[in-house]
C-alpha cells in the first residue's frame, strides 16, 4: 500500500522509500503545511500530519517529519526554529555563536509523525555531535558545521550520513513499527 510523505524535499522521500522498501510505496505530497509555532518537534509534526491528512481527499496515510539542530551551550537553539534561523542568520553566524562556547556539544533531532486518520504515532531519532567551523560541501542545512566522529555531515557520502542521521533513526523505528503491524 501507499504512504504519502508531506515535504517540499524530494531527497527525504527517497530516503524514506529505502527504509520502507517492501513495506510501503512512498510518494511525495509537496504541500507546505502551516507550521505550528512550538518548541516541541513532536507537536509540530503531529499537527502537520493531521492537517495534511485532512487536506487530501482520500484516506491514504501520511507522514510528516520535523527536525532541528539543538546546541547544548545555547540552551537548544536553534532547535525547532532551525529552518528560520538558517534563512535569517545563516549557518556561519550560528557557528560564530557556538565558537564562543566551552561546550560545543550539539544534537540533530527528528520526529516522524504518522497518521492513518484514526491514530497518530510519533517516532524519534537523534544523533550526537560537535559544532565546528564549516567543512565539506555535501548535504544541506547545518551539515557543514556538525561533526560526528571526526567528520562533518557535509563531508560524508549521503548513504553514510543517512545511515547515522536523526532522520534515518526515526525512519528505522517507524519501519519496525509498520513491520510489526503487518497490514
Ligand atoms: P520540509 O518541512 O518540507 O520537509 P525542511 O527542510 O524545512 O523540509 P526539516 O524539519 O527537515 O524541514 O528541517 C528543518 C531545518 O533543520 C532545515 O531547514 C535545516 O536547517 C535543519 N536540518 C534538518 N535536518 C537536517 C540535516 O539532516 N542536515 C542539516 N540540517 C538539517
Ligand atoms: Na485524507
Amino acid at each position: 500500500s501507499t504512504l504519502r510523505f508531506v515535504t517540499t524535499n524530494s531527497g527525504k522521500v527517497q530516503e524514506a522509500a529505502s527504509y520502507l522498501d517492501g513495506l510501503r510505496r512512498v510518494e511525495q505530497l509537496d504541500y507546505d503545511y502551516a507550521e505550528l509555532q512550538s518548541d516541541d518537534l513532536a507537536a509540530i509534526a503531529t499537527h502537520g500530519a493531521r492537517e495534511a491528512y485532512r487536506e487530501t481527499d482520500d484516506d491514504t496515510p501520511v507522514i510528516v517529519d520535523d527536525a532541528g539542530l539543538f546546541v547544548r551551550g545555547l540552551s537548544g537553539f536553534p532547535g525547532p526554529y532551525s529552518a528560520y534561523v538558517e534563512d535569517t542568520l545563516g549557518i556561519e553566524r550560528v557557528w560564530e555563536l557556538a565558537s564562543d562556547l566551552d561546550d560545543r556539544h550539539a544534537a540533530f533531532r527528528c520526529v516522524v509523525a504518522y497518521t492513518d486518520g484514526d491514530t497518530v504515532e510519533t517516532f524519534t531519532g537523534a544523533v550526537q555531535g560537535t559544532m565546528v567551523a564549516p567543512r565539506g560541501d555535501g548535504g544541506f542545512g547545518y551539515d557543514p558545521i556538525f561533526e560526528h566522529d571526526g567528520t562533518t555531515f557535509a563531508e560524508m557520502p549521503t548513504d553514510r550520513k543517512n545511515a547515522l542521521s536523526h532522520r534515518g533513526r526515526a525512519l528505522a523505528t517507524f519501519a519496525d513499527w509498520l513491520a510489526e503491524r503487518a497490514d
